[in-house]
């Protein structure tokens, strides 16, 4: 049901801003929520500002919500105190503030730094244990956990994203495994919205990637058919990458500079 209220978190943000006009085509009404407003909105568009650490300012925001697209936190390693505020105190603040409001969906932007430690050489399901590869890494995987407990518990819908990275195209060798489309990813968040089926799934957020390092057949049985192929781009992603040289450490596991920085591991 289109008319449903679709709540979008971090809509401001990179993924936000690459998604807002396909999801605006989608989802006509979709009430865009960050801390502060976009620069253009579309006239389908609204916005409600929201400091996702104020726990009332969260709930103003998610009232009569059916569903949430939950993509608003700190998007990349930073000090214990950001991610702490921002995905831990901020991603409870929204789960609760969905279950008081009684939301029936929500789709949560995880990230593939919540298992970045597995090998490059190994293939993973959405089943194996996680293996953060930082303390932003922790707080997705504490994401997951959340939405588990809610969708167990209180039977809201939720669907986490694993997202490798999202844009028009892989930014080097190690993307030309995790990239991910902004179409293909907007498919991803229109199964978790709308497919019958969904209790609590876990998907890859990467398009069809012949160097893959993920088994993502839950999301291609629930009807995902991915139009991105990175191949498409090896080149581009070659060229950039010989610009960055080799990462010893990094370039061993699935989330590369995530997993050698602040690296102390000799054993
Ligand atoms: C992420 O989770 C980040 O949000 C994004 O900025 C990229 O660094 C991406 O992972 C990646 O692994 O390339």
């Amino acid at each position: 049901d289109r008319s449903r209220r679709i709540v979008f978190t971090g809509a401001a943000g990179g993924i936000g801003t690459m998604t807002r006009p396909l999801l605006a085509k989608l989802y006509p009404g979709l009430v865009l929520s960050d801390r502060v407003a976009p620069a253009r909105l579309e006239a389908s568009e609204t916005f409600v500002a929201a400091d996702l650490t104020d726990a009332e300012q969260v709930a103003a925001a998610v009232k009569g919500a059916h569903s949430i697209i939950h993509f608003g936190g700190y998007s990349v390693e930073g000090p214990w105190d950001s991610i702490l505020q921002a995905n831990i105190v901020g991603c409870y603040n929204l789960f609760e503030a969905a279950r008081q409001a009684g939301v029936k969906r929500i789709v949560f932007a995880s990230s593939n730094h919540a298992v970045g430690f597995y090998r490059r050489k190994k293939k993973i399901g959405t089943d194996v244990t996680v293996r953060p590869d930082s303390r932003y890494g922790v707080s997705k995987a504490f994401g997951e956990a959340l939405g588990a407990l809610y969708a167990d518990k209180h039977g809201i819908a939720v669907t986490c994203l694993r997202i490798g990275n999202v844009g028009p195209r892989p930014l080097d060798v190690r993307r030309l495994s995790i990239w991910i489309s902004p179409e293909d990813i907007v498919q991803l968040i229109r199964i978790g919205l709308e497919h019958p089926d969904i209790r609590y799934e876990i998907f890859y957020g990467a398009s069809d990637n012949a160097a893959s390092w993920w088994d993502n057949s839950r999301a291609y049985k629930l009807g995902y058919r991915p139009t991105g192929k990175a191949e498409d781009h090896r080149a581009h992603a070659e060229a950039e990458q010989a610009k960055i040289g080799p990462d010893p450490v990094g370039d061993l596991f699935q989330g590369g500079t995530f997993c050698s920085a602040e690296f102390t591991n000799d054993a």
